[in-house]
Order: C-alpha cells, then structure tokens, then sequence
C-alpha cells in the first residue's frame, strides 16, 4: 500500500537525529532551530490540512491513458514501458533511454513530490548503471546524454547515481544521490558524477533490495530538502538540505534514465506531488513566479534563508571553482588579520619596554 507522509514526519526525522547529544547542550542548541522549525511546520498547516495531492502533477498505479490518450497528463518516450504495476523508464538493457514527462506545467510555490521507486537488475557489484532523474525543469520531453535527459537543462535535477564514474573521487560510495540547479550555462560532468555542480549528496543502498525505496522532494520558501527512505523503516533521513534556492513556477515535473555499456531496470512506482499549504507577504504574492530564474545563494548558510525565498540571491548556480574562491579570500583575510595583530602587538611590546 502506498505510505502518506506529512510534513510532522520531516520535523520528527530531524529531530531524532540530535538523541546522541547531551541533554542540556541539545536544549541550547536546540531552542532556536526548534522555534524556527516550529514557525516553518507551523506556517504549513494554516488551513489545517497540511498537504494536498494533486492528481495532475502525480503519476499513479494503475497509470490509466499515460501517454496514449490526448487527455493524458503523462507523456512518455523512449525505452519506458507502462505496465499496471510500474513505470520502467529503462529495462536491465544496454544503451537504453526512456523517460515519463507531466504534460501540465506545475504552477505550485511550494511543494512537496515523494518519488516510489525501484532500481534492480542482475549486473554484480559495480557492474550496474548509470542510474535515473527527477526532474523539474522548464522544457521536457528532450533526448540526452544526462540520465537520458538533455545536458545544458533550465531547472532543478535530482540524480540516484548508481556507477561510479570518477575513479580518483575515493571519498564516496555509490548509489549516491544529489541535486543541481541549473539556468542553462552549466554542462553535467559524467566523468566526475557532477560532483563540480552539486549543491550536495548522500551515498543510499538503493540497488536490489527486497522492498520499494522512497524519496522526498521538498521545495518551499527557497529551500530545496531531499529526504529518503530506503531500509524499509517507514523513516525519512535527510540527504539534503540547502536554501538560497531559487525556482520559478511553470516548469515540468519528470523522471529519465539511462543505461551504457551496463545497465539496470529503472522502475517508477509513483510520483506524488503534495502542494504544501505556506504562507506569502504580499509582496512575494505579486512577483512573476513563471519569470524567476533558477538559482543558488551561496553568500548565506541554508538556516538564515528559512524565512527568505526572495532575498538577494545570486543569478549564477553554484559551482565549484567559486566555492574554492570564497575560501581563498576568507583565508587571505584570516592571514592579513593576523600579520596586522603581530605587528600592532609587536609595537606595543616595543613602546612598552622603553617606559621601564
Ligand atoms: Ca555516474
């Protein structure tokens, strides 16, 4: 049976997390984020029905006129095969390419998609790939070498990356989740399994396993949260959690995958999409959603931008050679500050010892 799950679930996984710390420096700790948290969930039910799905941006069993009828409000193309069970983007077939588009542009500003989904097939260890992606993005329906998907995409991706392509990149293992926001100019790296673009990760044993795995998408109030699920435990755990992200309204939502020389079978079992029910200033409320360019603040931490989907945010996506810069000044200032302090220092000492 599939599993509802409400905002409450979110606060409590991120709650749980702290359990290890000492008591009284987990309070200290705690209040702010927990008042902060408190005011988020708590602007989510205002009408006190915290979420809604929305049957036209969802892909659900049996899947009835997905691609066949001029109604529908799924296209697919490619290897993807509908069955009344499950969505196979890609069979455990080489060089295949499928994928499912909504046809209807989602002009929600806050939402919430759980993705039910199954990645199997009978390549061993490492000899399994490439993996599949969600998608919110301003075009769809486009053939490419990203996960099946166009490269160079406007809009949000969330990849479940099950090869390893970077050999030298040691520090991770795969399947490994992550996002990227792009307005166009940036390409995905395969060789280096977007690790250059990415706004973050989490390694996940999403491969072959007895049960159906989960993912959350969260996008709300500038803040992109990726949770999942996937030991069976009906329990969220975070992956993501970035702010200062910016995404316009009127995009597509979607998933492709891809196989190469190995492959997998690639299974969607459902695409939920929950409108989260937050509220706006009357100012956010005027501005042209549809005309937001998709961008990533890096100048801010993800906790200042809770209450901030429209502040200052940078129009070019993170990469980085940018992130490298940041800290190459912090440094530079670091050492300045400290040659400064010696001197001054150095001069008082000097001045000092001629008093006595
Ligand atoms: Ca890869």
């Amino acid at each position: 049976m599939a599993r509802e799950r409400s905002p409450a679930s979110w606060l409590h996984s991120q709650t749980s997390v702290t359990r290890r710390m000492p008591a009284c420096r987990r309070i200290t700790l705690l209040l702010p984020l927990w008042l902060l948290h408190f005011s988020s969930v708590y602007s989510d039910i205002t009408d006190g029905n915290a979420e809604h799905l929305k049957r036209e941006h969802s892909l659900i069993k049996p899947y009835q006129g997905v691609g066949t009828s001029p109604s529908s409000q799924w296209d697919f193309s490619g290897s993807t095969l509908i069955t009344s069970q499950y969505v196979r983007l890609t069979p455990d077939e080489r060089s295949k390419q499928g994928s499912v588009w909504n046809t209807v542009p989602c002009y929600l500003k806050d939402w919430e998609m759980h993705v039910q989904f199954k990645i199997h097939g009978s390549g061993k260890k490492n000899l399994h790939g490439d993996g599949f992606a969600i998608w919110y993005t301003k075009e769809r329906l486009h053939h490419g070498p990203v996960f099946g998907n166009q490269d160079h995409f406007v809009g949000l991706a969330i990849f479940v990356d099950t090869f390893h392509n970077d050999l030298q990149g040691t520090d991770r293992s795969f399947p490994y989740i992550s996002a990227m926001v792009n307005n166009g100019s940036l390409p995905y790296d395969h060789g280096k399994d977007g690790r250059s673009t990415e706004l973050g990760g989490c390694s996940v044993e999403v491969r072959n396993q007895d049960h159906d795995t989960y993912l959350a998408i969260r996008y709300s109030k500038g803040r992109l949260t990726i949770m999942v699920d996937v030991d069976d435990r009906n329990d969220w755990k975070e992956c993501i959690d970035f702010g200062g992200v910016r995404l316009p309204t009127g995009y597509y939502f979607g998933a492709s995958a891809a196989t190469g020389d190995l492959s997998d079978n690639h299974d969607i079992i459902s695409m939920k999409m929950y409108q989260l029910m937050v509220e706006h200033t009357p100012e956010e409320d005027n501005q042209d959603w549809t005309k937001i360019e998709p961008s990533v603040s890096l100048l801010k931490s993800p906790k200042d931008n809770i209450d901030d989907p429209t502040g200052n945010f940078r129009s070019t996506p993170l990469t980085g050679w940018k992130v490298f810069l940041l800290l190459l000044c912090a440094l530079l200032g670091i050492v300045v500050c400290a040659v400064v302090g010696a001197v001054v220092f150095q001069k008082r000492q000097e001045r000092n010892k001629r008093f006595y």
